[in-house]
């Protein structure tokens, strides 16, 4: 296979002025324009109001390459585009190569035909995808109607693309254009690859791995598949028919090193290459048993994940795309977000169906580190057609994504969608007329995306919708404690306390959530210092959730005394944030095994934002996100309220061996002095969860507005805490304590020693403008009991700058 790359710099024609810019490809319109100084940060202020143009206009892409003898003389040149968004048409010389209308689909268009010796000119027009979109709207028979947020393109349901481009409850709409991934021409004799998938067979300590190969042939040949899995090959030779061929062989693996989740074991990966006719396609596979174990039980009917034959807690969150510019989604960027996952003790990740199928890297690095995908198909919050072009387009959209995804280890489930069940109730028309829709529903969902999982990936399960009650079943089930997923948002959208999370039991719940404000120097990368107000315009515009920031205060006013200033509201808004998700997490850990995930909304942002995102746009953990490496601990002790009057100790352990645990219950007055202490031995079985002690409050402590209680636990020589109020914050005078940080160096790592007179609540260090994580944050500290915080720095940084970066708070001194 011989391969020319199309990457690299192109001109970029606005079609209707005339004017060119240079353009990136792989690259989006938008970053091209920003590029090339033609339009301000559309991050910034209110920008994005001001560039809604760009997405309504058509830009023309063009740029000269050099044919050689090596393509011009081979049987088929193809033209590789891996992926065009949206609407396009291309040409080479001058004359028609082809055109897409769907950008989860790869495209190879023949263009041998159209090439000539030396130069040659290839262009791809990008049609604006909005007006493809409202042409459509026009020729419907009957409406489709889809869900509004605050700046929005309209009938962005009709076209095949990113369906947050037109704007979410908290992304911005920038309707961007472009050629991402791979665009090359390749020239072969025989024929290409296509796909090449392996279906792996446990059995008796061996596995064999079967490969199929994909063939596409230019003419009729003979030539042999060489298959080989880390060291052990196969051959078969074969006849090859022009058209599509496939092709298959085998190789046995005895004893295989098998592939876990995090936290469960390792991750081995082996190596597979397939050559077939002068082509050949690598890749690494994970050799592991992975089904969703969906039985009807005493409760209901389960839902969990069961790898290698272990029953996996999942724990994790949902994952919306990096940033609303593609061309800044790069590996370096989802490699540190997955390992913000991975380090907060996740084990799984829901790509929502807003979002975008991910590249290669994303999972290529979800198999690395151990992190499952729960992978929904591309359709969210609306209604969709049914229409003859919809669904072959959707066909050949969803069996090419489950072909090129299907040998990641770490896929466990196709997912038809995002809420779109829940969406035949939101509409008058799907109300009014619900059959029509839910029958174009099933056309689409059963009919098409679990026909192309049945078909193309029969190793594993085909989920119709987040939530839904499973297969065959389309009735409303948020709220069913029962069965199927769950999505809980009475707490935030339905304005509820934490609280409320007690009263539901869920067998998995895949998506909660609760809203904070990212931190000062991520706002300061959108807004002026004058703007540095809750309500002014900019903050207001950088929250897409109507009524979000007033929640955010209205919840502050249930729990908390009210912060003065705006860094001390952000601060809290975090804290607030990490507790929501922390009430709900710690309840539903110790359900398990009624309950077997918890995946909360969201770990991510695409651009500076006030969200439900634990990580903020460029990768700063909020205190949230702190919270969560805690309240996801792998052995976690919880102190959970028994009815009015009550605590319980909790011990859960999600590890897949017993663990001992030493655990202290203390409860702690304001001045620092232990009223009441106990020590308990454990012996915490694998996949566990245990209550441990039951509590009446009145009898643990006499002053419930002064003092706490303190979970103190060793497992493996790791100590975790855990505290627990008896009362609201705001009911308790906490001590006006007097925090000290000491930075140090120790060997290559930065440290920071803190200390207080008083016990201090949710002490978070902040080193502003250094980039990197501490170890621990957002923490009880107490008098005599220094705790030493560690910092990894992302990339250069001096321990003066580091120095210089700290700042302390904490709750008392926030909330003055
Ligand atoms: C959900 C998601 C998203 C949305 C989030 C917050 O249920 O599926 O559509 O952004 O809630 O409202």
């Amino acid at each position: 296979m011989k391969t020319l790359s199309l990457a690299g710099e192109w001109t970029m024609k606005r079609l209707s002025t005339g004017e060119t810019i240079p353009a990136q490809v792989p690259g989006d319109t938008h970053s091209a324009l920003l590029a090339a100084g033609k339009i301000p940060d559309p991050y910034w202020g209110t920008n994005e109001l001001d560039l809604q143009w760009i997405g309504r206009e058509d830009w023309l892409l063009s740029r000269e390459f050099e044919a050689g003898q090596d393509l011009l003389a081979a049987s088929s040149v193809f033209l590789n585009c891996d992926q065009i968004d949206t609407i396009s048409e291309l040409s080479i010389n001058g004359r028609k190569a082809g055109a897409t209308s769907n950008m989860f689909t790869r495209h190879r268009f023949e263009v041998g035909k159209l090439l000539k010796p030396g130069r040659n000119t290839i262009e791809i027009l990008l049609k604006s995808a909005e007006a493809a979109a409202v042409a459509a709207a026009k020729k419907l028979p009957y409406p489709i109607p889809h869900g509004n947020n605050p700046v929005q393109s309209p009938h962005r349901n009709l076209v095949r693309k990113v369906q947050c481009h037109s704007g979410w409850d908290w992304g911005p709409c920038l309707m961007v254009a472009g050629v991402y991934g791979d665009l090359s021409l390749r020239a072969n004799d025989l024929g290409r690859i296509e796909h090449v998938y392996t279906t792996q067979k446990h059995k008796n300590g061996s596995c064999s791995v079967e490969v199929a190969c994909e063939f596409e042939c230019a003419k009729s040949g003979t030539s042999t598949l060489e298959v080989e899995l880390d060291g052990v090959s196969a051959r078969k030779s074969v006849t090859l028919q022009p058209g599509l061929n496939i092709v298959k062989a085998a190789v046995k693996i005895d004893n295989p090193k098998l592939w876990w989740p995090l936290g469960h074991g390792a991750q081995p990966l082996y190596t597979l290459t397939a050559r077939l006719g002068g082509d050949q396609v690598k890749k690494r596979v994970g050799l592991r048993i992975m089904e969703l174990v969906n039985k009807d039980d005493k409760i209901g009917r389960s839902m969990v994940f069961r790898v290698n034959g272990v029953d996996i807690f999942c724990k994790g969150a949902d994952w919306i795309p990096c940033d609303a510019l593609p061309q800044r989604q790069t590996r370096a960027v989802l490699d540190d977000l997955l390992d913000s996952a991975a380090a907060a003790g996740m084990n799984m990740l829901r790509i929502w169906g807003g979002g975008q199928y991910e590249v290669d890297d994303f999972y290529d690095l979800c198999d690395e580190k151990g992190l499952m995908v729960w992978q929904d198909f591309m359709f969210a919050c609306a209604l969709y057609p049914a229409t003859k072009e919809f669904l072959a387009s959707v066909k050949a959209e969803a069996e090419y994504q489950v072909k090129r995804l299907r040998d990641h280890a770490c896929l466990a489930l196709w997912c038809g969608d995002n809420e779109n069940i829940g969406a035949l109730n939101w509409f008058k028309e799907s109300r009014e007329g619900r059959d029509r829709y839910l029958v174009d529903y099933d056309r689409l969902n059963h009919g098409t995306l679990g026909k192309a999982v049945e078909e193309c990936d029969p190793t594993r399960s085909f989920w119709p919708s987040s939530p839904c009650a499973g297969p065959n079943d389309f009735s409303d089930t948020w709220h069913k404690d029962g069965y199927g997923d769950m999505h809980y948002w009475e707490v935030w959208h339905g304005s509820k306390p934490f609280e409320d999370y007690y009263r539901i039991k869920p067998r998995f719940c895949s998506e909660f959530g609760f809203q904070s404000f990212p931190s000062l120097e991520t706002i300061r990368t959108y807004a002026p210092e004058s703007e540095f107000n809750l309500t002014s315009t900019t903050l207001e515009h950088h929250q897409r959730n109507v009524g979000g920031n007033s929640r955010i205060i209205q919840t502050i006013s249930l729990y908390f005394r009210m912060p003065s200033g705006l860094k001390n509201f952000l601060y809290l808004s975090q804290l607030q944030q990490g507790l929501a998700l922390k009430t709900g997490i710690e309840h539903w850990r110790r359900l398990r095994p009624t309950c077997m995930g918890t995946l909360y909304w969201q770990i991510n942002d695409n651009w500076p934002v006030c969200s439900w995102a634990t990580v903020e746009y460029g990768g700063k953990w909020k205190l949230s996100h702190y919270l969560a490496k805690r309240f996801y601990n792998e052995t976690h002790a919880a102190a959970l309220p028994q009815g009015d009057a009550g605590i319980d100790v909790w011990l859960v352990n999600d590890a897949p061996a017993a663990k001992k645990v030493r655990l202290a219950i203390e409860v702690i007055d304001f001045a620092g002095k232990t009223s009441f202490s106990e020590k308990l031995d454990v012996d915490a079985p694998a996949g566990s969860s245990t209550c441990l002690k039951s509590y009446e409050t009145a009898k643990l402590t006499a002053a419930p507005t002064g003092s706490f209680m303190l979970l103190t636990w060793d497992v493996d020589g790791k100590t975790s805490y855990n505290e627990k109020f008896f009362v609201p914050y705001k009911r308790c005078a906490l001590p006006e304590a007097k925090v000290n940080f000491t930075p140090r160096k120790s060997g290559d790592a930065l440290e920071v020693e803190l200390s207080t007179d008083l016990p201090a609540f949710f002490v978070s260090l902040n080193a502003t403008g250094v980039k990197g994580e501490f170890d621990d944050n957002c923490l009880t500290l107490l008098p005599g009991r220094p705790r030493t915080l560690r910092f990894t720095p992302k990339g250069q940084t001096t321990f003066e700058t580091f120095t210089k970066s700290l700042g302390v708070t904490h709750l008392a001194e926030a909330c003055q």
